[in-house]
């Protein structure tokens, strides 16, 4: 077991500390505070161990805590800590670049990086406008983006993401629009993919014949829903989707910030689902949650596009990048991860437990409150009626019930998420099931 390395404070919800996408009012009244980590376990101040059912915030898929990780990022803290991002560079990107491109989907050649996943959103956007520019075509600026999606937090994401509350504060600051959602109310129970769905992509025609192609840069997308509540798209949605962007010439944006490195089974949700995007942005378990880094995959296309040989020797191409762009000590975790990833057979795990986890959560079918049970993978929902009308309750006293006894699990919305790592044991995933059943029974 992992020794705290922070004393716990006994003055913890002082409010210094504004914490993001916190019920502050709740938490006040019942602080939940980490101080340790162990393979599959977080460790709270009061030294119980609980139960990882979201891989932290979708990222720590391979366990935490991991030693490959921990000593390559010592190593590289000591040996480059910083190398200016711009106009120069260093072996560890390259070769994580070569890696990443090597593992992705065919089409994708490129990786442009970020810090996060909200930096991935920006980035991809902003590389489909300069493209289309870059093609002579800079009328098409406009993106589509989808009800119930979810893209970080940075403007265009909240502008892009299609979930209420995320953006009632803040409106939307790029021209956006949005597809209709894939969750269909006769799909309630389906495990795995629930079958068609050709028609819910159809309506990008009626946006295009709205917008008019010649305005639209890009279409994006999370291949399965995490945010909203692990919504699986229907088997013939994501292929509908990219014919139709085929035939209007709009970019389509896989955001698989959550999907990528094992979640849904295969590397990435295009493997998953036999569909391969323009761009693929990218973050949390590309270093196993260790350290912040993101990315964007592109295809040859893209990339040649900002390629110009007449160009004089000193002009930029695409003026973007942020200061930490391919961090030495990210890159290094990035590289021990995909190590762990290809040696531990991430891939091999995350379709051995998949079942497992398809029957501790559809195994609670029947429990009162219950209107939805969704999977994918090692990923997956359970979403629960309104109490008073109030649709956000049930899933928050069962989470803060749940974490009393031992299991950390994510909710949002009407829903509660589950993204186990991929070390799990059979075991574990059934003491998550059992204590599911004993705080769901007892809800009001
Ligand atoms: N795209 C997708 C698909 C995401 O899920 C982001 C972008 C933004 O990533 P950053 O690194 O900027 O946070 C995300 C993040 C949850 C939950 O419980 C999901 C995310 C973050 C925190 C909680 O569903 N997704």
């Amino acid at each position: 077991m992992t020794e705290a390395v922070i004393d716990p404070d006994p003055n913890v919800a002082s409010e210094a500390y504004w914490m993001p996408f916190t019920a502050r009012n709740g938490f006040r009244k019942d602080p939940r505070i980490i101080t340790g980590a162990d393979g599959c376990y977080l460790i709270t101040d009061d030294g119980r161990r609980v139960f990882d059912s979201l891989s932290g915030l979708w990222c720590c898929g391979f366990g935490h805590n991991r030693p490959e990780i921990a000593e390559a990022v010592a190593r590289q803290l000591k040996t480059l800590d910083y190398s200016p991002a711009f106009q120069y560079t260093h072996p560890g990107v390259v070769q994580l670049a070569q890696r990443l491109t090597a593992l992705a989907p065919a089409p994708l050649q490129h990786a442009f990086f970020t810090n996060s996943g909200s930096e991935s959103a920006d980035t991809s956007l902003k590389i489909a406008r300069a493209y289309w520019r870059m093609r002579g075509q800079p009328s098409k600026t406009r993106f589509i983006g989808r009800i119930k999606g979810y893209h970080g937090v940075n403007f265009a994401g909240t502008s892009l993401g299609g979930i209420g509350p995320n953006r009632k504060l803040f409106g939307q600051i790029t021209d956006a629009d949005h597809l209709p959602h894939t969750l269909r109310a006769e799909d309630a129970f389906t495990r795995g993919q629930p079958q068609g769905g050709e028609e819910l992509a159809d309506h990008l025609e009626q946006l295009v014949t709205l917008h008019d192609a010649s305005n639209i840069a890009a279409v994006i997308v999370e291949p399965m829903a995490g945010s909203a509540g692990v919504i699986v798209p229907p088997s013939d949605y994501l292929r509908r989707l990219r014919a139709l962007c085929d035939k209007h010439d709009i970019l389509l944006i896989f955001d698989e910030v959550i999907t990528g490195f094992a979640r849904t089974g295969e590397a990435f949700g295009a493997d998953t689902f036999a569909v391969v995007p323009d761009m693929m942005n990218l973050a949390k378990a590309l270093t196993n949650g260790a350290i912040p880094m993101g990315a964007v995959l592109t295809t040859d296309e893209i990339y040649q596009a900002f390629v110009d040989e007449d160009l004089p020797e000193h002009m930029i191409s695409l003026p973007h990048g942020y200061t930490y762009s391919g961090h030495p000590v990210a890159s290094a975790a990035a590289l021990a991860a995909l190590d762990v990833f290809e040696q531990d057979g991430m891939v091999e795990r995350s379709l051995k437990l998949a079942p497992l986890l398809e029957e501790a959560l559809h195994g609670l079918r029947g429990l009162p409150h219950i209107t939805d049970i969704r999977n994918i993978g090692m990923a997956g929902a359970l979403q629960f009626a309104a109490r008073d009308g109030d649709p956000l309750m049930r899933p928050y006293e069962a989470g803060v019930r749940c974490f009393a006894e031992g299991l950390y699990v994510r909710w949002g919305g009407d829903t509660l998420q589950f993204a186990p790592p991929f070390t799990s044991t059979p075991d574990d995933l059934q003491q998550m099931h059992e204590i599911l059943r004993k705080v769901i029974a007892d809800l009001r």
